[in-house]
This record gives C-alpha cells, sequence and structure tokens, in this order.
C-alpha cells in the first residue's frame, strides 16, 4: 500500500486528486500542516521540512506535490495526465512550475502577510504580491482562450496543479472576476468526480 501524509486541506489536495484520476488507491494519513504530527521526531525522518504532504511507496519516501504527482501517473497510472508526447510533457511540467512559482508561491506569502503574521499587514508587499499574481493569471487566462485545458485536449496534470494553484487566490480572499477563463477552468475542474472537496 502507497501511503501519503498530509490533509485535503493542505498541498496533499492535488496528489489526492490526481491519484482518484488515476484510480491509485493511497493509504492517506490526513495530517495538517504545523500539526503535532507533522512536528515529530517520526515524521521528521521522511520529511525533513516537517511540511505536508509526502509519499511512503515501499522503501521509496518522496515530497513536493508536484513530483509526488508525476511519480504516481508515470510508476502506475501509464502515463496518464503527462500527455502523449515529449513535449507535451514537458509543456505540463512547465504549467506545473509555473503554478507553483508564480501563482502558489505568492499567494500563499499574501496568506502569511494578512492572516498570520504578526501586526498591520504591509501595503507595499501586499501590492507587490497582487501585482505580481496578477501578472502570472493574465499569462494563464490567454493560454486558456478558447480551450477547456491547458495542454492537448484532455486534462492533465497542468490542469490539477493550475486548478488548485488558482484556487488558492480565492482562499485569499481575491477573486477571480477579472480571469473568466479560470474561474470557468477552476469550476470545470472542481466538477470532476474526483476533485477532493
Ligand atoms: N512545495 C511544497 C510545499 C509544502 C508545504 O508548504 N506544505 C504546507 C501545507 S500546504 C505545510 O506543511 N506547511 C507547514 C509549515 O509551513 O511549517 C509542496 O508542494 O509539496
Amino acid at each position: 500500500m502507497i501511503t501519503l501524509y498530509g490533509s485535503k486541506m493542505s498541498r496533499a489536495a492535488v496528489v489526492i486528486w490526481a491519484a482518484e484520476e488515476l484510480g491509485i488507491e493511497l493509504d492517506i494519513k490526513p495530517y495538517n500542516p504545523r500539526s503535532p504530527e507533522t512536528q515529530s521526531e517520526e515524521y521528521r525522518k521522511i520529511n525533513p521540512t516537517g511540511k505536508v504532504p509526502t509519499l511512503v511507496d515501499g522503501d521509496f519516501v518522496l515530497t513536493e506535490s508536484v513530483a509526488i504527482c508525476v511519480y504516481l501517473a508515470r510508476k502506475y497510472g501509464g502515463g496518464r495526465l503527462l500527455g502523449t508526447t515529449p513535449e507535451e510533457e514537458a509543456d505540463i511540467l512547465r504549467w506545473c512550475f509555473f503554478g507553483m512559482t508564480e501563482i502558489d508561491a505568492f499567494a500563499f506569502q499574501l496568506l502569511m502577510e494578512t492572516k498570520f503574521r504578526p501586526g498591520e499587514p504591509s501595503e507595499t508587499f501586499c501590492n507587490d504580491c497582487k501585482g505580481w499574481l496578477g501578472s502570472a493569471l493574465n499569462v494563464l487566462e490567454s493560454a486558456l482562450e478558447g480551450k477547456q485545458w491547458l495542454v492537448g485536449s484532455e486534462m492533465t496534470l497542468a490542469d490539477l496543479v493550475g486548478i488548485r494553484c488558482a484556487g488558492f487566490i480565492l482562499y485569499v480572499g481575491l477573486t477571480l472576476d477579472d480571469w473568466p477563463n479560470i474561474a470557468a477552468w477552476v469550476k470545470r475542474g472542481a466538477g470532476r468526480p474526483a476533485y477532493p472537496s
């Protein structure tokens, strides 16, 4: 049995979604971020960052949500969600990196600044984050013009990761009103039976 540490309220959600789409059964230990479980000495042996998710498949231990999804798709999913050509696969990874570094990272910083850091949030910092997010969302919005999914005609990992990242925007209290293609795409993803609600 493959074990996944991480609750669906964390970045483990995209792994749970990918596994469900691929028909892979996981033994999910729903550890929450910054919980006593993830801070334990035992957990830090498999993930020294103390963060979730972590996948354990026999002797193989893997962290980083996107890498875990790629591993599951490649090893147990027959390459599904990874496109049909090397070019498509590279493009899918491109969008995964884009989502994580250009959207998720700034949305996370905004969340920290507005909800978790002590003191008044810095207006300059928040505006910078919103600016960077806006630029990334504009790029994504154009890429989705006239398309259901980001790469090719089928849903791929680029969509799963991107939809989770774009959905994070809503969690931070922003809206997707200025990006209708992204809003429709997020809705499309959330409507999948495999989507972890
Ligand atoms: N890049 C990592 C990020 C992992 C991460 O930041 N996980 C959060 C939960 S979504 C966490 O466990 N945070 C705990 C902490 O910051 O101490 C991934 O995608 O797996």
